[in-house]
């Protein structure tokens, strides 16, 4: 072990992320002044399996308060830590989960050892002077993942209507980034204007799409379509509908709540079939709720065309869950944000396993997110397929879209 690796100091605080709940900053810091600092985001539509966020849920942020991460990491977390060498990222990750014990890292919270385990990654790419991007890179030919922008949010993300959650665009093929940007913002804009010209623009949910007031997602795709249109593309050949369903959040007992109208898993799977054939919808997370991998299931093996089937709530980035899912042959591709696992290492595993059985990879931020942009540099560095980050507007998303353009800038 370098000397210069071992870790000296782990710091913490308080700061916010983008609905302005407290969340966990953390530094680490090695004896050779080197140092990594990382912001754990946090989800809205959280899946069951996924680790849990320690929050004080006390009278302090309506509960929300992040002091008792805070003290644990101060406490009891560093003092494992310091003398390790932040070189050793699965030393580093197996500490945080044997000091948990748990499945969904009960005890730590996936809050305290996602900003660690980031934190301390960055720390180990610093020490080598490597861009994040590069360290540790998983492909020799480095490239920009085909990212999905949101155009319309919805569902936990809108006040929690009955909605579906996302609706992203991507492009189909081969991209160029600046040219997809200016696509996206051409068909913003023009969402934008149709929306104001049908008095129907009622503002942005949380990830920065437009809120849908009274229009229901065939809607939604068909404004979508008309826009892409507009600007001169043609949907479904250069440009991808992708829709996130988010269905946990819309499921009850049973049946599914859609605008206030109790549907079926069968009327809900032909909802499906609509939007595939009539509305170039080609990507669907989450169809159905977390537990229901059965359906995930039969409605890959319908395909209706050539829609891919994305596991989000359903999988957790677990690798666990993951090599559920292929057994049952339920998806095409896996969501992963780190804090759905807690870790780097298992982020990574997860990973791992699903190129091995060639399902599409998806780097995902969370729907509250911050200024941070490891998540840039680890799409590229772990060379997934596609990079999920909410929408075109709001700091905390164009963060991560413009660290994107600086990152291209290096791989020419
Ligand atoms: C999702 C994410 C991002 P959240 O479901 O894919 O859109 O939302 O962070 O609320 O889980
Ligand atoms: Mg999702």
């Amino acid at each position: 072990m370098k000397d210069s690796s071992i870790i000296e100091k782990v710091l913490c605080r308080r700061v916010y992320d983008s609905r302005g709940n407290p969340t966990i900053e953390v530094e680490v810091i090695t004896k050779s002044g080197a140092s990594g600092r990382a912001i754990c985001p946090s989800g809205a539509s959280t899946g069951n399996n996924e680790a849990l966020e320690v929050r004080d849920n006390d009278d302090r942020y309506n509960g929300k308060d992040i002091k008792k991460g805070l003290d644990l990491i101060k406490n009891k977390i560093s003092k494992l830590i310091v003398g390790t060498s932040c070189e050793d990222q699965s030393k580093f990750d197996k500490i945080l989960k044997d000091f948990d014990g748990s499945d969904q890292k009960k005890l730590i919270g996936g809050n305290v050892s996602t900003s660690l385990s980031i934190a301390n990654y960055l720390c180990a790419s610093n020490l080598n002077n490597v861009p994040a991007f590069d360290f540790h890179a998983k492909s020799k030919k480095l490239k920009i993942p085909n990212p999905e922008i949101q155009i319309f949010g919805g569902g936990a993300h809108s006040g929690n209507q009955n909605s579906f959650q996302d609706f992203l665009i991507y492009p189909i093929d081969n991209f160029n980034y600046e040219e997809f940007l200016h696509n996206v913002y051409q068909i913003l804009n023009h969402t934008k204007a149709t929306l104001i010209k049908n008095n129907n623009f009622f503002g942005y949910c949380d990830e920065g799409g437009f809120f849908p007031n009274n229009i229901n997602q065939f809607d939604i795709c068909e404004i979508i379509n008309e826009s892409i249109l507009k600007n001169k593309l043609t949907p479904g050949k250069d440009l991808g509908i992708s829709i996130d369903v988010a269905a946990s959040n819309l499921y009850s007992e049973g049946t599914y709540n859609l605008y206030n109208k109790f549907i079926s898993k069968n009327e809900l799977s032909n909802i499906f079939g609509k939007l595939i054939k009539e509305f170039n919808v080609s990507l669907i997370e989450d169809p159905f709720h977390d537990e229901d991998f059965e359906s995930f299931s039969s409605l890959k093996v319908k395909n209706y065309g050539s829609v891919q089937i994305i596991g989000d709530d359903l999988t957790c980035s677990s690798s666990k869950l993951l090599n559920k899912a292929i057994k049952r042959n339920c998806i095409d591709g896996i969501i992963i944000k780190i804090n759905q696992c807690g870790s780097v290492s298992e982020a990574l595993e997860t990973i791992e396993l699903a190129k091995k059985h060639n399902i599409k990879t998806i780097l995902s931020a969370r729907s509250g997110d911050t200024e941070d942009v490891f998540l840039s540099h680890f799409a590229v560095a772990w060379d997934v397929d596609m990079i999920k980050v909410g929408s075109f507007s709001r700091s905390e998303r164009t963060s991560k879209w413009n660290e994107l353009v600086r990152i291209e800038e290096n791989l020419k």
